[in-house]
């Protein structure tokens, strides 16, 4: 079977990798990469076509200069542009007899995803057009022809003529008001969102009533056995939903059509604002449409992996192919597995909704004021590890691995991870353990403590995990010293606060994301077995652990009491039909739907919340 095609052959000769020769920045190591570093993730938002984005990095740049922020990213920046030197020379020594070896590795191996691959669903990703901004439109008319954004401190979204400016989501209000000094910024209204979301996903609920509801304003669908009962044409069934969705609630969507969740989500950002582009389910088609694409714009794909592959002139997904010998040679085993796929534009078919997704790890973590007294340290692990068992209880399982993660007054963070001689789960075990890592960073000075295991062993005996919702969906926003159990998910607005959904840049980030598109785990172990005679694996972790952690705010900002969570984090099903909110505490309706909601708007609050704390920090 030829699996190869389109595209140029594979390079098989080992030929001159190149860092981006970009200007030198005074000051840094760094050829011009931190102006694109500061643009942030959202770079990739539509509706920025005609922007010039060097104009509006400068301004960042200049506007941002000399905070801890800025520091932090310099840091960050110089250290990344370090690793991919670094790369670059071990992509030299890659000899011509290591990448023949390689080539009929991956030949093989993508023989066998091949055979994975499933062209008999529609898979379908819709989301909203400049969601938050598209539901103040309707309260604020008048606003339509203006810019205007949403947020507070750090704007969450904003409308598709304040983005012609090269404003965006997570870019601070007053970074924004310098690119744009006419921008208007409405403060957020979350019930609205909900209430809309809700509205949206009844409509989704007849078309597919098993879809996946993401975030407020993102879904997957498969809507395969919809088309066969209305006897339709997928793109008029699509076009019927969203025009239903627009009468019904008077917000635009964009939807992404294909044989598999990761190209439809790449394909529903194709023709935002309300559009829709679908790829045919044919393998040719999808290879197309995946050749040409810029390796950013897959999920998974952040500015650390993206950096990296630039630098070995992988730009579009079909040097994945052209590469992949030297790929092999270079990065991890999920990795080649990860960019073999995206390549071949496979990803999952199965769409379930998010409660039915198998949890990974369980955490929970605490933010407070800097300190560096090691008794204090203690005290804070304790009550972590007091936490933790309290969810462990609840969704009745234990781990393997007990993960420890500091985060210094720096913005640096540390992650230490250790297996445990057998699956835990009492605080006496989470501290014991966790308290052996700690222990090896003193001294230190920290302004969050976390736990987190993984490898995680369900003692309900109950087959997969169903208790997904249940304090899965807490996040790593936090209250000042308030703990929160965070989970392996993409959350409501991960670009802004936590980093890019790049598995590299921030493993737990994404994870569920990346599970609905397709997984990336299973397969390694295949490489495992077909790499095990090659020894030239040089750049073996390239993963990240910390990106683009954190937004500027204007300092002028102040969080409302309203936006105020409460802190208690007791948590567990009652007998009325009410649960504990797993981020707040509160009792709701143990209903999924309006869990689903009041979480989603708590996730929000406090990722605001955190957002605004740190640059007053
Ligand atoms: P997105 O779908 O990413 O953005 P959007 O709907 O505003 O715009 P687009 O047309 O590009 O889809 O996110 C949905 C909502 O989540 C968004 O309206 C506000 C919130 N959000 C944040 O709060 N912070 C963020 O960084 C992002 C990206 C979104
Ligand atoms: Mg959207």
């Amino acid at each position: 079977m030829v699996v190869s095609e389109p595209g140029p052959k594979r390079e098989t000769t080992s030929s001159e990798p190149q860092i981006s020769s970009k200007v030198s920045e005074p000051g840094t190591d760094n050829p011009g990469t931190l102006h694109r570093r500061l643009l942030g993730p959202s770079i990739q938002k539509s509706g920025q076509d005609g922007v010039d984005q060097a104009t509006v990095s400068e301004i960042i740049y200049q506007a941002t200069q000399g905070s801890k922020y800025f520091e932090h990213q310099k840091r960050k920046e110089k250290d990344l542009t370090k690793k991919v030197e670094s790369i670059v020379q071990q992509a030299k020594k890659v000899s011509n007899q290591d990448l023949d070896a390689a080539e009929v590795r991956i030949e093989a191996l993508i023989q066998q995803y091949e055979v994975t691959r499933d062209l008999t669903q529609i898979i379908v990703h819709v989301d909203c057009d400049a969601f938050y901004a598209s539901v103040e439109e309707l309260d604020h008319p008048e606003l339509k022809s203006k810019p205007f954004a949403v947020g507070k401190g750090v704007l969450c979204t904003c409308n598709y003529e304040a983005r012609k400016f090269g404003v965006r989501s997570a870019m601070a209000e007053f970074v924004a008001k310098k690119i744009c000094p006419e921008l208007v910024v409405l403060r957020l209204n979350f019930p609205k969102y909900i209430e809309k979301s809700n509205a949206i996903r009844k409509i989704l609920s007849e078309y597919d009533p098993n879809h996946c509801a993401m975030t407020l304003d993102e879904a997957y669908l498969n809507i395969t056995e919809y088309c066969a009962k209305v006897n339709k044409d997928r793109e008029e069934v699509v076009s019927d939903m969203r025009r239903r969705i627009l009468e019904t609630t008077g917000v635009t969507v964009s939807a992404g059509i294909g044989p598999n969740s990761r190209v439809a989500k790449i394909a529903s950002n194709i023709n935002k604002p309300n559009g829709q582009f679908v790829i045919a389910n044919d393998r040719e088609a999808v290879m197309e449409f995946m050749c040409n694409l810029p390796v950013r714009k897959v999920t998974g794909v952040g500015y650390v992996l993206e950096r990296q592959l630039l630098a070995l002139n992988v730009n579009v997904c079909g040097d994945i192919y052209h590469k992949s010998a030297l790929l092999y040679q270079l990065f991890t085993d999920t990795t080649i597995t990860f960019l073999l796929n995206c390549y071949l534009g496979l990803g999952s078919t199965e769409v379930k909704p998010i409660d039915q997704y198998e949890r990974k790890s369980v955490g929970c973590e605490r933010t407070f004021r800097a300190i560096s007294d090691a008794a204090q340290m203690k005290q804070k692990l304790q009550g972590i590890a007091e936490d933790l068992e309290k969810d462990c209880r609840r969704l009745n399982l234990a781990g393997r691995k007990l993960g420890l993660k500091l985060k210094k007054t720096t913005f640096e963070q540390i992650s230490r991870q250790r297996p445990m001689p057998k699956p835990i789960n009492t605080a006496a075990d989470f501290y014991r353990y966790g308290l052996l890592m700690l222990e090896k960073e003193l001294p230190i000075t920290v302004r969050l403590i976390g736990l987190r295991l993984t490898d995680l062993v369900d003692l309900s005996h109950e087959g997969p995990m169903k208790t997904f919702l249940k304090g899965q969906r807490r996040q790593n926003y936090t209250l000042d010293d308030e703990p929160s159990t965070s989970i392996n998910f993409h959350a409501v607005f991960p670009e802004s606060f936590d980093g890019s959904t790049d598995i590299h840049d921030d493993k737990e980030m994404g994870e569920l994301d990346m599970m609905i598109q397709g997984s990336q785990e299973e397969d390694s172990s295949v490489i495992d077995e077909l790499r095990s005679s090659s020894k030239a694996t040089a750049a073996r972790d390239v993963k990240n652990a910390e990106e683009l952690q954190d937004s500027t705010v204007d300092h002028s900002m102040q969080i409302s009491e309203r936006e105020t969570l409460p802190l208690s984090t007791d948590s567990g099903e009652t007998s009325s039909g009410v649960v504990a909110c797993p981020i707040c505490g509160n009792q709701v309706s143990a209903d999924d739907q309006a869990l689903n909601r009041h979480v989603d708007w708590c996730l929000s609050r406090g990722a605001i919340r955190e957002a605004v704390k740190e640059t007053f920090e």
